[in-house]
């Protein structure tokens, strides 16, 4: 089947999106498991005591079998899962880890909109890593988070938000699931109303008396009966059962630093090689550079040196642009530090950012929450 661009007010088609939604695996738990092995295979969960009135924050797979869910009392999560174990959290640990993550996403874009610690959405569109392919950016995500911190990420990869976040969710745990264009399609018409954001168990009813099941049902009113009965939400789903989402990656945080490094295939045995290297990675920084908005501004370079030994030095300068001149010098110095060959050369920037900061200290799950 041809897949037809929506059509612009202007009479142009527009540009066929490609969004990934990322969303960590029972994040909280995941990282207790990791980090004590006696907690694996058996139902555990993070959260309060029971004694002490607790709630589950999140659980793993294990106890989910079980009926254990987030936000329940503890005290009902033991009484459906006797064998229950549950853990306190560490909020560090898990805000570290999605600081983490959340850098592996800017390697791919700088339009990455967060909606928790552990999930976020990315518009690759432009991206040009992995040749374009969306797939193959999701593939690699999950699997560097996999090979940084331990952990699994499932990722839906769509021509819309919408679609993208339903994708994330449908082959949980450690999944991907791509919906192409050509797919939307059959992917919608087949789709259970209740899996569209913002239709709970009260409007999934009010739909199910209307005889409406799946969004090929949805399909059969008119925005205008719609309207009627669901206010403005009529219209949302008028167009999400068509698989109509417009919604923007809004990125709600703003970049600290932004650097490129590589890795050498065989070690550089010295200085003058190490600056040989230079030009190439300096090309990178600064192509990735001119993608950022003016809003940005370089307060510091800084360079990054790994030794055959894989100790790492890092050396910075304040008050700088980005020149050349400027990471040849800290280079020198950083390999004299060192004085054995290099395995590994990085070189960067750090920024101040005039547009403020405060979203980024502001966005937690629990003040955040999720979008609706
Ligand atoms: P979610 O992504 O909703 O859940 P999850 O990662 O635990 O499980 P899933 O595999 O289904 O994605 O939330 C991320 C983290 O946020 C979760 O690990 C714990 C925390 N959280 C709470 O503390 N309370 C809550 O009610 C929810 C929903 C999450
Ligand atoms: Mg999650």
């Amino acid at each position: 089947m041809p897949v037809v661009q929506p059509k612009m007010q202007n009479g142009t088609r527009e540009k066929q999106r490609k969004i990934i939604h990322c969303d960590a695996d029972c994040f909280f738990a995941a990282i207790e498991m990791r980090d004590d092995p006696s907690l694996r295979g058996r139902p555990m969960a993070v959260g309060g005591s029971a004694d002490r009135r607790g709630v589950i924050s999140t659980c793993n797979y294990e106890a989910r079998e079980f009926g254990v869910r987030s936000a329940m009392a503890s005290a009902t999560a033991l009484r459906m899962c006797p064998d229950l174990i549950i853990v306190p959290g560490n909020m560090e640990k898990y805000r570290e880890a999605s600081r983490v993550i959340r850098e592996i996403f800017f390697d791919y874009t700088e339009l990455v909109e967060p909606l928790s610690l552990d999930e976020a959405y990315l518009d690759v569109s432009d991206s040009e890593q992995c040749q374009g392919s969306a797939t193959l950016i999701a593939e690699e995500i999950r699997r560097r988070v996999f090979d940084r911190l331990a952990i699994t990420v499932s990722a839906g990869v769509a021509p819309n938000k919408f679609l993208a976040k339903i994708a994330s969710d449908w082959n949980k745990p450690n999944g991907l699931c791509v919906i192409t264009p050509s797919r939307v399609e059959d992917f919608v018409l087949q789709l259970p109303v209740n899996k569209i954001h913002g239709v709970g168990k009260v409007t999934t009813e009010k739909l199910r008396r209307m005889g409406i099941e799946t969004c090929a049902d949805l399909r059969r009113f008119t925005v205008f009966e719609l309207c009627d009965r669901f206010g403005s939400f009529g219209q949302r789903l008028y167009d999400l059962s068509r698989g109509i989402d417009e919604r923007p990656v809004k990125p709600s945080r703003r970049r600290k630093s932004l650097s490129v490094e590589h890795t050498y295939a065989s070690d550089l045995p010295g200085v003058d090689q190490c600056l040989a290297k230079l030009p190439e990675l300096f090309v990178m920084l600064k192509s990735r550079l001119n993608r950022l908005d003016s809003d940005y501004r370089v307060v510091k370079a800084f360079v990054k040196v790994k030794f055959d030994d894989f100790t790492t030095t890092t050396l910075e300068r304040m008050g700088t642009g980005a020149r050349i001149s400027d990471y040849r010098e800290l280079l020198e110095q950083a390999i004299q530090r060192g004085n054995r060959p290099v395995r590994l050369l990085g070189i960067g920037v750090r920024f101040v950012d005039l547009r403020g900061d405060g979203l980024a200290t502001q966005l937690d799950l629990f003040e955040a929450g999720k979008e609706s």
